[in-house]
C-alpha cells in the first residue's frame, strides 16, 4: 500500500502562502497527495523516501491553488440582456427597479422555471468557471423571495455542488429585494425571511451562510440587524452586499456581526474600514457590478490595504450588474480598475477568497494538510492570470488530487 496516491514533481509552485513574498513560489518543487490532502510540499530535491502510487512530472509547468469564486448568483431563470441595451441607452439601474424590472424581473423568470430548469441553465455557467481552474463557488439564492422558491435555488446549488464534484457553498439571500407581495412594506417582508424562510433552509441544512442587500433600493441597517441576529440564532454566519450604491453602513453593520465579508464596498466610509479591520472581515471586490453599472465611486482600496482588510475578488455572475461568468476576467478588472497588483488578484480568488467563505483552514493556499485543490497552468508566471483577457491557460484541475469527473 503506497503512502501518497499522487506524487507531483517537476513543478514550478505558487503557493499563496499568508506573509511569504513573490506568490510563496516554490522554483523546483513536489506536491505529494494522499486521501485528497497535501501530505508533503517543497522543493523536489527533498522530497521524503516515500512510495507514490503514481509520480506525475508537470514538466515544469505552474501550479497554483485551484481558484475560488466567493460571490455569485449562478442559480437563476431568464437573462436581462433586453435591459442592458436600455441601460445603455440611458436608463438607470434604479429607474428600471422601479418599474419592476431588475431583481423582480428575474424573480419571476426563476419562480416560473422547474428545479431540472434552474439547474440546466447554470450548468454552463458553472462549467465556465471550471474550465478557468475554479474548484470552489458560492452561490447565493435572492430570486426566489417566497418560501418555496428561495428553498427550490438552494436546493438547486446543493445539487449543483452534489453533481459536479465542486465545492459550492451556498448563501440564503432571500433579503436580496423586497418580494413583489411586500412592495412597500419591507418589514413585513423581513418578518417572512426571519420568521418561516430563514428557519425552514437552516432546518434543512440548505443554507452554509446568510447574506442580506443593504442598499437604498433594498433593505436599511435596522432590518438587516433583525435578519442577522436571528442568522446568529440558527449559528449561521452572516455576509452583506454593503455600501454598493451609497454609504448606507454596510461595512459596519457587517463587523458587528463578525460577517465573513462585506461585498461591493464602493461608497463604505474610512470608519467602515476600520471596522471590516478589527473584526476581521474579508472584503469582496465586484469589478464586473462596477464595470456594469458604469460606477465612477472605486472601493476605498489605499484603506483598505493600509488596513490590512483581506481583499477577495469575485465574479458576483448575476443577470443584472454582472452577467460575467469569468473569473480569469474578474481579475483583469480588479488590475485595471481597481489598481490591484496580479499578486493581489491572485491571492483575491485563492487565498482571501477562501477566507471570505470561511474555508480558509482547509483550502486556498498550497500547504501540508489543505485539500489537494491544485489548478495547473501553461504559463510562463502566475501574473499573466490577471493581465490576459480571454485566453484559457488552464492545463488541468485536480480535485481532492482527482481530475474532475464530466459535470453532468
Ligand atoms: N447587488 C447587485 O449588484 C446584484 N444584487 C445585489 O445585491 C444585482 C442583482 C440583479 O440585478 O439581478
Ligand atoms: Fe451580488
Amino acid at each position: 500500500m503506497a503512502d501518497w496516491d499522487l506524487l507531483l514533481t517537476d513543478a514550478r509552485i505558487a503557493t499563496m502562502r499568508q506573509g511569504e513574498p513573490d506568490y510563496g513560489v516554490i522554483e523546483s518543487g513536489a506536491i505529494a497527495i494522499a486521501g485528497g490532502v497535501i501530505d508533503w510540499i517543497g522543493a523536489a530535491a527533498e522530497v521524503p523516501g516515500r512510495e507514490a502510487g503514481e509520480t506525475r512530472s508537470l514538466e515544469g509547468r505552474w501550479v497554483t491553488p485551484a481558484l475560488v469564486d466567493c460571490h455569485t448568483h449562478l442559480v437563476f431563470g431568464g437573462q436581462r440582456a433586453e435591459e442592458y441595451e436600455r441601460r445603455l441607452r440611458g436608463a438607470s439601474y434604479e429607474d428600471i427597479a422601479a418599474e419592476g424590472g431588475g431583481i423582480l424581473s428575474t424573480v419571476k423568470a426563476t419562480r416560473e422555471a422547474s428545479d431540472e430548469q434552474l439547474y440546466a441553465d447554470a450548468l454552463p455557467r458553472l462549467h465556465a468557471l471550471a474550465r478557468e481552474g475554479v474548484a470552489t463557488v458560492e452561490i447565493k439564492s435572492g430570486y426566489g423571495l417566497d418560501l418555496d422558491n428561495e428553498l427550490k435555488m438552494l436546493r438547486v446549488a446543493r445539487r449543483l455542488g452534489e453533481h459536479s464534484g465542486l465545492t459550492v457553498r451556498t448563501s440564503l439571500l432571500a433579503a436580496h429585494t423586497v418580494a413583489p407581495e411586500f412592495a412597500g412594506d419591507a418589514d413585513a417582508y423581513m418578518d417572512r425571511i426571519v420568521d418561516e424562510i430563514l428557519p425552514a433552509a437552516a432546518r434543512e441544512d440548505l443554507a452554509d451562510a446568510v447574506d442580506a442587500y443593504c442598499e437604498s433600493i433594498a433593505f436599511d441597517a435596522r432590518q438587516v440587524e433583525r435578519l442577522f441576529s436571528r442568522a446568529q440564532k440558527f449559528g449561521l454566519r452572516v455576509k452583506l452586499h454593503a455600501d454598493q450604491l451609497s454609504d448606507g453602513g454596510g461595512a459596519e453593520l457587517a463587523a458587528r456581526f463578525g460577517a465573513l465579508s462585506a461585498d461591493h464596498l464602493e461608497y463604505t466610509s474610512p470608519e467602515g474600514v476600520r471596522a471590516l479591520a478589527e473584526a476581521g472581515t474579508a472584503a469582496v471586490l465586484l469589478p464586473g457590478a462596477y464595470l456594469t453599472l458604469n460606477e465612477t465611486q472605486q472601493p476605498p482600496m489605499g484603506e483598505l490595504r493600509e488596513s490590512g482588510v483581506p481583499l477577495a475578488i469575485a465574479t458576483d455572475c448575476n443577470p443584472g450588474t454582472s452577467p460575467l461568468c469569468s473569473i480569469h476576467f474578474a481579475m483583469g478588472l480588479g488590475s485595471r480598475l481597481f489598481g490591484m497588483t496580479p499578486e493581489e488578484c491572485l491571492a483575491g480568488v485563492t487565498r482571501e477568497a477562501a477566507r471570505a467563505l470561511g474555508l480558509g483552514h482547509d483550502r486556498g493556499t498550497l500547504e501540508t494538510g489543505k485539500r489537494a485543490d491544485i489548478a495547473i497552468w501553461d504559463f510562463d508566471h502566475p501574473r499573466e492570470l490577471a493581465y490576459w483577457l480571454g485566453t484559457h491557460p488552464l492545463s488541468d484541475l485536480l480535485i481532492a488530487g482527482q481530475s474532475p469527473r464530466p459535470i453532468p
